[in-house]
């Protein structure tokens, strides 16, 4: 896919986030996700190495519950205890950071990604317990 169809399909697979019920793109489920989180965002993705689902955030989140994870064509999988991968593309400047929490309501904090960083896999970032299918929270610090 060419540079210029990749930012198009981007754009257009950021605003069914906001508008549901749009045309959507062909599953983008072999995709690198990180290509359609935003400036500004925090993405979570489904699966190891960015791939199978994402969800983008501006702001924090408590719960998760009620969230999806979007495989960029009409498949949405519920975000809570599915992150696997994520990338924190957040603008510079406090708050750009992201704390990751195994709770909803930031309880028990599991891995820490600074700006502009991203993890293939969470379990390499977490402490002694197993952090991947675990989020549930996030907020900027
Ligand atoms: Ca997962
Ligand atoms: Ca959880």
């Amino acid at each position: 896919m060419s540079k210029l169809a990749r930012l198009a399909a981007a754009f257009s697979f950021l605003v069914p986030l906001v508008l549901v019920g749009t045309a959507q793109p062909a599953s983008a489920a072999y995709y690198d996700m990180r290509d359609y989180c935003g400036s500004g965002y925090y993405c979570a993705m489904g699966d190891a190495n960015w791939r199978g689902c994402i969800a983008a955030f501006v702001g924090n989140d408590a719960n998760y519950a009620n969230d999806g994870c979007y495989d960029g064509g009409a498949i949405r999988y519920e975000l809570d205890n599915r992150t696997s991968s994520v990338y924190n593309n957040g603008y510079v400047g406090a708050p750009d950071d992201i704390q990751s929490f195994r709770h909803p309501n930031y309880v028990e904090m599991i891995w820490f990604v600074p700006q502009g960083t991203w993890y293939s896999f969470v379990d390499n970032w977490c402490g002694a317990l197993p952090c991947n299918d675990q989020a549930s929270s996030h907020r900027w610090v």
